[in-house]
């Protein structure tokens, strides 16, 4: 009886295992700090980026920042808060380390349905955090139409976390992926949200 029950419980642990798609973003609930000699980084697996809305760069980005909070998280000890003011947006990169090194390009496999979703609060109206994945082709090059992006934009969401997500099949030349969310898109002066537990990630 006790072989029987290990058994079962092994299958159960093996159909479990084959039903959970590995996250490929790293460090996706902000909970690993970074290390002391990797200065301005957001936490590992992120890199941040201030530009203006026509992406250019700026002089003075003081107004914006990336940094880990400790203040009511959506999960474990951690999340990120965004800020941006002066018309400019403070942009979050997924960094996945791959094969050692850090890029921001994922490996994905055309035609295969992907997963995105994170969670974010945005108290203040007039404040928007848009989250989206664009693809791009074996030659990097950035791919266009209905099934090149899963972008979702989160707004007023008062002081609760609210799930934002989005799931469609991706297109057949697809090769790369890269995760990306700006803060500042909207009609306000100082703008702030937070942001936690991002998933992107193959639909199974
Ligand atoms: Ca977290």
């Amino acid at each position: 009886m006790i072989a029987r029950a290990l058994l079962v419980a092994s299958l159960v642990t093996v159909a479990a295992g084959l039903t959970a798609a590995p996250e490929l973003v790293d460090n996706p609930g902000f909970e690993l700090p970074p290390a002391g000699d990797e200065g301005a980084a957001v936490a590992p697996g992120w890199q941040v980026d201030i530009r203006s809305r026509d992406a250019a760069e700026v002089a003075d980005a003081s107004a914006c920042s990336a940094r880990r909070d400790d203040r009511a998280p959506h999960s474990g000890g951690w999340c990120l808060r965004l800020e941006a003011g002066g018309g400019l947006l403070t942009q979050l990169w997924a960094e996945p380390e791959i094969e050692g090194e850090r890029g921001r390009l994922i490996p994905v496999e055309g035609g295969r349905r992907y997963d995105f979703s994170y969670w974010a609060r945005v108290p203040d109206p007039g404040t928007i955090l848009v989250g989206h994945v664009i693809f791009y082709d074996a030659d990097r090059r950035a791919l266009q139409g209905r099934h090149a992006r899963l972008k979702t934009s989160a707004d007023q969401t008062g002081d609760r976390w609210l799930r934002f997500e989005r799931s469609v099949p991706i297109e057949e030349e697809a090769t790369f992926a890269v995760v990306h969310f700006a803060c500042g898109w909207g009609s306000g002066g100082r703008q702030t949200a937070w942001l936690d537990d991002v998933q992107f990630s193959l639909h199974e």
